[in-house]
């Protein structure tokens, strides 16, 4: 990767491993006060540090991860370098994505905006933490141009040609997240901060709900999709062995780009305001994204098969001895694979319309998010920075690097384990989410939840440690590591597959996804307008 792109994906990729850092000491604060391990000075609150772990870790975090890596894959796999356009669209995004990150955490500082990371009303924030939000959003907006404009110039330039797998993922992912943040934008821009600045008296909190959700779902695709990449493209090229299909690669894509806007109604199952039928639509297509995951777990089990196979592995398992272990490239994606198996049976349980009633608002739900995100995403993001920071910066991913990271994963797994495994054992007893320490006036049941919390707090003890070392690695190999070559890896098919053209006509797909949004949101939306409680405006009317 040439120094321009090099550069610009580093100062994505560092921005988030800073949000990382102050998001871990928040994460680690946060589980000691609920287990009721430490308390909090008078200064600050509970929901204060809960905000700020959410925002930095689960925002800010996965989308600057997320930018940097798409930028630097789309030009390592375009020539190396990205089009003098998508290097200022690039740029212009970083700028004003820190100064929508500045603003949102200043606010959150100031105790102006404790309104959790999924901040929709009722909650009030200060203004500038929306605009900072939307700054944010923006940003991201033109790193996606950046990233469309190297694509044509390369769909130009290979007239006829389908365009390399990593940039049709990024091309993908961009659309998932341009349109999932439209109707984000709209309830910040037409909702709250209207309402925050005081321009109007109320709010209509069925639809900011709403329209949250409507973004909300794709979200968690969104932070998704690049562990994915990775997952496709670069880690058969890591063990040795090839991308399994190109065109089953993309129609994963394709399905998780159709079926996952169309689905936020199954975090409102239990509201009231929207008819059953409507949640029971968006259910189905939720039961229907699942298909796509489970495309990636066939293919990932085929590479690591025919790899392991052609490496010598004979008998019914011999295959996966010869996978390489000792490798942390590898390792920590993989360990990140183990936890999504757990983390996708619990969704489908989340989606399941009436067994969600038994988790709804339990910290069960906390403990899925921290398998998906926090360790399926997050530990595939650590894997890769382990070769992505050496690769751009022109060092080598030395041996004790490799052995550090390799303790660095072991402890996050570990930490990770105890502490959803606790908070799904709490969950299925009903302790709700996000509350401070209480005992609920001793009650004997939140008194047997006590031994869950202090396991949680613990496993939040080895996150923070494993935080520090991650900090500490990314750190070596940024400023310190011996100059040298680290490769950026980038598998390829075995033979050369033939791929259906029509999997990348866009205005098809982004035909259909239109057309799914429209079904699954336009009449439910038009209901709450309609039926909306007097004197809450759905948009300002000057
Ligand atoms: Fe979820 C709530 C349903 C996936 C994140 N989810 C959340 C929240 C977050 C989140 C953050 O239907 C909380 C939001 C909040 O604050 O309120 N989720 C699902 C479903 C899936 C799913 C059906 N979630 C994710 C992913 C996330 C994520 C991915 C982040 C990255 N989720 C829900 C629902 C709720 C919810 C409800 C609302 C609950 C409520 O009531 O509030 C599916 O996409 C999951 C499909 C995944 C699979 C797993 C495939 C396995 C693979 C690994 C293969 C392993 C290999 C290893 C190859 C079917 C691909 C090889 C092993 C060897 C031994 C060789």
């Amino acid at each position: 990767v040439q120094r321009s792109a090099a550069t610009l994906s580093l100062a994505y990729v560092w921005v988030a491993y800073i949000a990382f850092g102050l998001a871990a000491v928040a994460g680690m604060v946060q589980g000691m006060v609920r287990g009721g391990i430490m308390e909090l000075p008078s200064w600050t609150n509970y929901y204060q540090i809960l905000t700020a772990h959410g925002v930095l870790m689960a925002l800010i975090f996965t989308t600057y991860f997320i930018v940097g890596f798409i930028f630097s894959g789309v030009a390592r796999t375009t020539g190396g370098s990205l089009h003098g356009a998508a290097l200022k669209f690039g740029w212009a995004g970083w700028i004003l994505m820190t100064v929508g990150t500045l603003m949102a955490v200043v606010t959150i500082l100031l105790n102006e905006a404790s309104v959790l990371y999924t901040f929709y009303a009722p909650l009030k924030a200060s203004p500038y933490f929306y605009i900072g939000s939307a700054l944010l959003v923006v940003g991201s907006w033109l790193a996606g141009f950046g990233v469309f404009a190297s694509y044509r110039k390369w769909k130009r330039e290979n007239k006829g040609k389908m365009s390399p797998l990593f940039v049709f993922m990024g091309v993908t992912t961009y659309v998932l997240w341009i349109t999932a943040t439209i109707p984000v934008a709209v309830e910040v821009l037409f909702q709250l901060i209207p309402w925050s600045l005081g321009l109007v008296p109320t709010i209509n909190v069925m639809l900011s709900r709403t329209l949250f959700w409507f973004f909300g779902h794709p979200l968690v695709y969104f932070w998704l999709l690049p562990a994915y990449m990775a997952w496709y493209v670069c880690l058969p090229r890591i063990i040795g062995g090839h991308v399994f299909s190109d065109s089953l690669s993309r129609l994963a894509f394709l399905c998780l780009l159709l079926f996952s806007i169309p689905v936020g109604f199954h975090h409102q199952l239990m509201e009231p305001g929207i008819s059953p039928a409507w949640k029971m639509i968006h259910v189905t297509l939720t039961l229907i994204v699942v298909i796509p995951s489970l495309m990636t777990a066939f293919s990932m089990f085929a590479v690591f098969e025919t790899t392991g196979r052609k490496k010598g592995g004979v008998g019914l398992f011999g295959w996966l001895k010869k996978l390489p272990w000792t490798d942390v490239r590898f390792f920590a994606p993989f360990v990140g694979m183990l936890f999504f198996i757990p983390g996708g049976a619990g969704g489908i349980i989340n989606a399941s319309n009436q067994i969600n009633a038994v988790v709804h608002n339990t910290i069960w739900v906390t403990g899925h998010f921290h398998i998906t995100v926090g360790a399926a995403v997050a530990l595939t993001f650590f894997g890769v920075s382990f070769w992505l920071i050496p690769a751009l910066t022109g060092r080598q991913l030395t041996k004790t690097a490799n052995r550090m990271g390799m303790v660095q994963t072991v402890f996050w797994a570990v930490g990770m384990f105890l502490m959803s495994l606790a908070m799904h054992a709490m969950g299925l007893q009903g302790a709700p989410r996000r509350t401070d320490y209480t005992t609920y006036m001793d009650h004997p049941l939140a008194l047997g939840w006590m031994d869950y919390q202090r396991v949680m707090a613990f496993g939040g003890g080895l996150l923070f440690v494993s935080a520090i070392l991650l900090i500490a690695i990314l750190l070596y190999l940024t400023f310190y590591a011996p100059k040298g070559n680290t490769e950026y890896p980038i598998a390829e098919t075995e033979t050369t597959q033939e791929v259906p053209k029509i999997l990348e006509r866009w205005p098809v797909w982004i035909g259909l996804v239109a057309f799914l949004i429209i079904l699954a949101y336009g009449y439910p939306i038009l209901e709450q307008i309609q039926h909306q409680a007097p004197g809450s405006p759905p948009f300002v009317t000057w």
